[in-house]
């Protein structure tokens, strides 16, 4: 369904029919499902979301990165709808389908390496985690799992134990699954010898840790996201990630990469890792691979994949049909439309006019991102770096909302602004909701 693609304020936001859904939201949803806008999506197409009081909103979170290719994509609508009605589940374990054997071919083909790969399906972010960890274990026959600071990898036992930020995602919700090992994150704007000893110190520590307190011959895999994506939208110092996929190679250890927030052009390429150089092990995408159908992939060596035992992997719904048809008309759109060069090309012009925002608010600390994962580090002073508060930086995405500009935070300190517009987006709207995000900053900083 087409909505015009415009910015429309029609009402108070939140207007008075979400509000009265969220009174009732209140009596039957527990407050830990939370949520960053108190309004209610009535429909949504392309770069635009229609709340329930027929409020138009430019859309840069895209569901936390799964709307790449837009809202409700025709192309990715009819793939589905056929699906719907030809098959929409006998599970993959029983009978098979044709989207789940065409969709790991085609991302056995699209992820980094000349080598044999294998492709399988699930349903969300962490469920690729653990079954990427369940295969590197298998594969390696050794226990532990090296992560990292500022890391977000789902909230599963496994997932959340690999997670680093203790609140909302662990707090209270413990024990955690054991053998995981996190180390310091290549964080340039935060390294406390300065940035041009990021790289260089944090591998030192990695390679010293894992070879003093893990020891090398007992780790299975090393999971790192190539761009973090909830711990801020941080780019690690050049050099870092280079560094930790020689160190597995050298030492038989699994790398890998966590493209589910990063991945199917979100920084500009099919994976972020690429940019790196880096050839991964495995590569986990979930997100945007299926427009908001829900499917993950783990795709990794095959003989890493194949090490598992029949029957060993798996589950009801995972490469359901539907998810798997909606995810090939993705793969399609994404091709089709450039949108890989297009996430490179606009996201040149976004850090361009956030480069301009800093130049004129003092509460830009730090510019940074690939393509079109860019973010705005906030805080109070330069010099110490002394993170906004919370409040602070929900005043920002508050103001965003009023004037019709979905937005969200990021963060371990809470105090980052990411932009996660459609890859699609429109340019004249894209520059309308930045001037949106940079007047709400401005007036914040003054
Ligand atoms: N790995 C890199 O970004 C999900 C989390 C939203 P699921 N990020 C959004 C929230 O508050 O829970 C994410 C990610 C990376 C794994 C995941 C987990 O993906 O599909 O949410 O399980």
């Amino acid at each position: 369904m087409d909505i015009p693609q415009e910015r429309k304020v029609l009402t108070e936001i939140p207007g008075p029919k979400s509000r009265e859904w969220f009174e009732r939201r209140k009596a039957a949803v527990p407050q830990a499902v939370f949520n960053v806008h108190p309004i209610v999506t009535a429909r949504a197409s392309g770069s635009i979301i229609e709340d329930v009081d027929g409020n138009r909103l430019i859309d840069f979170a895209t569901g936390i990165s799964v709307l790449n290719v837009g809202h409700t994509p025709p192309e990715v609508v009819a793939a589905a709808q056929k699906q719907l009605e030809l098959d929409t589940h006998t599970c993959f374990h029983v009978t098979a389908n044709e989207p789940y054997i065409e969709l790991a071919e085609r991302l056995n083909a699209l992820a980094p390496g000349e080598f044999d790969k294998r492709t399988m399906f699930a349903n969300s972010g962490a469920e690729a985690v653990e079954n990427a960890v369940k295969i590197a274990r298998k594969a390696t026959g050794r226990p532990a799992v090296v992560t990292f600071d500022h890391a977000f990898h789902g909230r599963t036992l496994l997932a959340m134990s690999l997670t680093a930020k203790v609140m909302p995602y662990k707090q209270g919700m413990g024990p955690f699954a054991p053998e995981i090992y996190r180390l310091p994150f290549a964080y340039a704007y935060r390294w406390p010898s300065g940035p041009e000893h990021c790289a260089e110190e944090a591998l030192a520590y990695a390679r010293d840790e894992m070879h003093k307190q893990i020891g090398e011959e007992n780790i299975a895999a090393v999971i790192v996201e190539p761009i973090q994506g909830e711990g801020g939208f941080i780019v690690p110092a050049p050099g870092f990630l280079t560094g930790l996929a020689d160190l597995c190679r050298e030492h038989g250890i699994v790398f890998i990469s966590d493209e589910i927030q990063s991945g199917m052009g979100r920084a500009g390429r099919w994976f972020a890792i690429e940019d790196e150089g880096i050839v991964p092990d495995i590569v986990i995408t979930a997100k945007s691979l299926g427009s908001g159908m829900p499917i993950s992939a783990v795709t990794g060596r095959a003989e890493l994949m194949e090490a598992v035992h029949v029957g060993g992997l798996g589950g009801t719904y995972g490469g359901n049909p539907v998810a798997a048809a909606a995810a090939l008309a993705v793969l399609e759109k994404i091709e089709r439309e450039e949108l890989l060069e297009r996430s490179r090309r606009l996201g040149e012009r976004i850090l361009a006019r956030l480069r301009d925002m800093q130049s004129r608010h003092p509460l830009i600390g730090d510019v940074r991102g690939r393509g079109m994962m860019t973010a705005v580090e906030l805080v109070t002073d330069r010099e110490t770096k002394e993170p906004i508060d919370g409040p602070t930086g929900t005043g920002i995405v508050q103001r965003c909302l009023s004037e019709g500009v979905v937005i969200l935070k990021a963060g371990t300190y809470d105090n980052v602004i990411r932009l996660l517009p459609p890859l699609t987006i429109d340019e004249g709207l894209l520059d309308e909701g930045l001037d949106v995000v940079d007047q709400a900053i401005g007036a914040t900083s003054s």
